[in-house]
């Protein structure tokens, strides 16, 4: 069954972020038992060639969603080039640009989505099997993390062809005057319209946190897309724990 099914049923999809320009991380983390693998092309400085490396160092192990930079046209098209499962686009505000993100993520007459001859279409021996299934199995994501999309929660959920909100709890604190402060009421309280909104709609709903214990409650309410972890913060942690440990 495709990521993208799954997703939409709501299976509990489990996944960490990479953001290290090494596919032998992308490897090593697919194999540990993750169904989805978060790319970070937001945060990272990594291009677009380089998430094409880490997608085919995975081999099929775990399914590859990238974030792109940003909601153009331009990036949404690589993303989905180079063969990723789907998109997860950050800060969308408002249905408009939510469906602009559906229409250039989906081929004609859907959407807006260029042709091309790469990666995912097989480099063109696959473009019959791709063209007919691409615009149901890519997965397209927008994030919840700003308070301007608290108020338009409601009209975004609605939106034909998003398959998930996934909340940005740092972002969204930060758009509060509460940087970081991803557990305070008020911001526990916006995340909660969101929780609603999309359960009114029966959308699937996504959360990001630095580690286990910060993802489990939402899990808990119901949320079944789940990043938990940073690839740069098991290496800090592991590296931090020997010295911790040698200089008691
Ligand atoms: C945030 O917390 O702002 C995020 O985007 C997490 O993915
Ligand atoms: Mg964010």
């Amino acid at each position: 069954m495709s990521f993208t099914t799954r997703l939409r049923q709501k299976d509990l999809l489990l996944g960490t972020m990479l953001t290290l320009p090494a596919p032998e991380v992308a490897e090593m983390v697919s194999k540990c038992g993750f169904d989805w693998l978060f790319l970070d092309g937001e945060h990272s400085p990594l291009a677009i060639l380089d998430w094409q490396r880490l997608i085919e160092a995975t081999a099929g192990r775990c399914a590859c969603v990238l974030r792109v930079p940003s909601q153009s046209e331009r990036d949404i098209k690589q993303a989905l080039d180079i063969g990723a499962d789907g998109i997860i686009v950050p800060r969308v505000n408002s249905a408009e640009e939510a469906r602009a993100v559906v229409e250039r993520a989906k081929y004609p007459p859907r959407g807006i989505r260029g042709v091309g001859l790469a990666r995912a279409q097989g480099y063109g021996l696959e473009f019959g099997e791709y063209m007919a299934a691409a615009n149901n199995r890519t997965a397209v994501i927008v994030q919840a993390e700003h308070v301007d999309a608290i108020g338009e929660i409601d009209a975004i959920a609605q939106v034909d062809g998003i398959d998930a909100v996934f909340i940005g709890p740092y972002d969204l604190s930060a758009s509060m005057g509460k940087i970081g402060e991803v557990d305070a009421p008020d911001v526990v309280a916006a995340i909660d319209e969101v929780t609603q909104a999309c359960r009114r709609h029966d959308v699937t709903l996504g959360f990001f946190g630095l580690d286990a214990a910060s993802v489990e409650p939402w899990i808990a309410r119901g949320y079944s897309l789940i990043c938990a972890g940073v690839d740069a913060g098991f290496v800090t942690a592991g590296a931090s724990a020997i010295v911790q440990a040698l200089r008691k």
